[in-house]
């Protein structure tokens, strides 16, 4: 299927903003929704809205089918062994910090250590370092090199015996990095650790396959992905999931409950406390439908072919700096000259350009990169040339206005 005929599917796209056609390249914040999935979560309000899991009534069925039914598309796209392994949370935050409530705080003690990257976005971040205040653990940090990339001997030296954690995104929203998760898994294995992989910026992108990877923990949003907000997945292996206790408790998640005991439902449900994200697991199904029908493969290649362009022509730009690695996902975090990012955005804005601007929920980041803020264009499947032509003419545009300032 060729961009255009994608583009088309994404109604959101076909406007005008500030006079201007849109050119939306903020999709590592979130990603636009294309007709499928929007009429899915209006068919389900529409004919099959009810709760799941409870009733004998006809209504309920069809919720729980297509709630359960989207569980099991959720499975296939990453090759999960077992729906059991996939419990439906409110994006990759909630995800992460299910692994680090139920898991982490319940089985690390002192003398503990986590390992994580300074390249994570605060998600990956804050829930660790919580874990490490409440049980004593060590917080430890794989250092990045002067692209900001890791090198699989700096991970051999920081991951040790006392390691019990890796935790790491597959994909850095600011740097575009693509992280080794199959090497570091490996790695962490062989010390006995786990590993917990963001997958906020790789589910959306690349065919994921959680066996081949091996990981013990993928999280993910929905909504980055073409689904709605509020949904997102945490992989989790069987026998880990089983290990940790639940985060929530309330109904839905119990097997039975006595006046001072209770006991818990089997997987995934006893991680889905109280009414869960319905019409959100019926979106995100169709999300899926619609990334398989046009292929995870296609979708990388498209947006790699994005990148090498976006790279080339923005490097073009005098006073332009780009931070990240040569080889990167589809996006480009850049500043230009000494114009604060926000005027930048501010000046694409009105030319319809839609970037983000700020610290990108990556603090420790933006300090290792001597920066407070930068500029970020993200792309997505629905992306063309012309988007980062557009841009680039913008960018242009900001350096004329600001021209005289500097
Ligand atoms: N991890 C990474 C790598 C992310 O990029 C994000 C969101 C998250 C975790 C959190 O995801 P959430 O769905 O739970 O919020 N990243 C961004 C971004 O780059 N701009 O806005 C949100």
């Amino acid at each position: 299927m060729d961009t255009i005929a994608i583009r088309q599917m994404f109604p959101i796209l076909n406007q005008e903003v500030n006079g201007h056609p849109l050119v939306y390249l903020d999709s590592s914040a979130t990603s636009q929704k294309p007709v499928s999935v929007i009429e899915a979560v209006e068919r389900y309000y529409r004919q099959d809205n009810s709760n799941v899991h409870r009733g004998v009534h006809t209504l309920g069925s069809r919720a729980t089918d297509q709630y359960e039914g989207a569980r099991e598309k959720v499975r296939r796209f990453i090759n999960a062994k077992s729906s059991a392994e996939v419990i439906f949370t409110r994006g990759t935050t909630t995800s992460i910090n299910t692994v680090a409530y139920g898991y982490a705080r319940k089985f690390l003690q002192k003398g503990d250590e986590i390992v994580i990257t300074p390249m994570e976005h605060h998600s990956n971040i804050i829930p660790w370092q919580q874990v490490a205040k409440v049980t004593g653990a060590t917080l430890k940090y794989i250092p990045l090199q002067p692209d900001g990339t890791i090198t699989l001997e700096d991970a051999r030296k920081t991951i040790t015996t006392e390691t019990k954690i890796v935790a790491m995104t597959h994909v850095s929203n600011v740097l575009g990095t693509i992280n080794p998760i199959k090497e570091i898994t490996e790695i962490a294995h062989k010390h006995g650790a786990i590993i917990v992989v963001d997958g906020a910026q790789g589910a959306p992108h690349m065919q994921v396959d959680v066996q081949d990877l091996d990981c013990d923990f993928y999280a993910f949003s929905g909504h980055k992905m073409c689904a709605p907000t509020g949904i997102g997945v945490l992989y989790g292996k069987r026998n880990l999931l089983e290990e940790m206790d639940p985060v929530e408790f309330g109904g839905e998640m119990i097997d039975f409950v006595d006046l001072y005991d209770s006991t818990w439902k089997e997987l995934p449900w006893k991680f889905e406390g109280g009414t869960p994200i319905i019409a959100g697991a019926i979106g995100l199904g169709a999300a899926i439908d619609f990334l398989n029908e046009i292929g995870m493969e296609q979708i990388l290649e498209h947006e790699q072919k994005l990148a090498d362009y976006a790279m080339e022509k923005l490097q073009s730009i005098d006073g332009m700096k780009i931070y990240g690695p040569k080889k990167r996902a589809a996006l480009v975090t850049f500043n230009l000259d000494d114009v604060h990012p926000h005027d930048v955005s501010t000046v694409l804005d009105a030319e319809g350009i839609a970037i983000r601007a700020g610290h990108h929920c990556a603090q420790p980041l933006m300090k290792w990169l001597d920066v407070t803020a930068t500029a970020r264009a993200s792309f997505y499947l629905y992306n063309t040339e012309k988007d980062v032509d557009r841009l680039v003419e913008g960018l242009l545009k900001t350096k004329e206005y600001f021209g005289d300032v500097f």
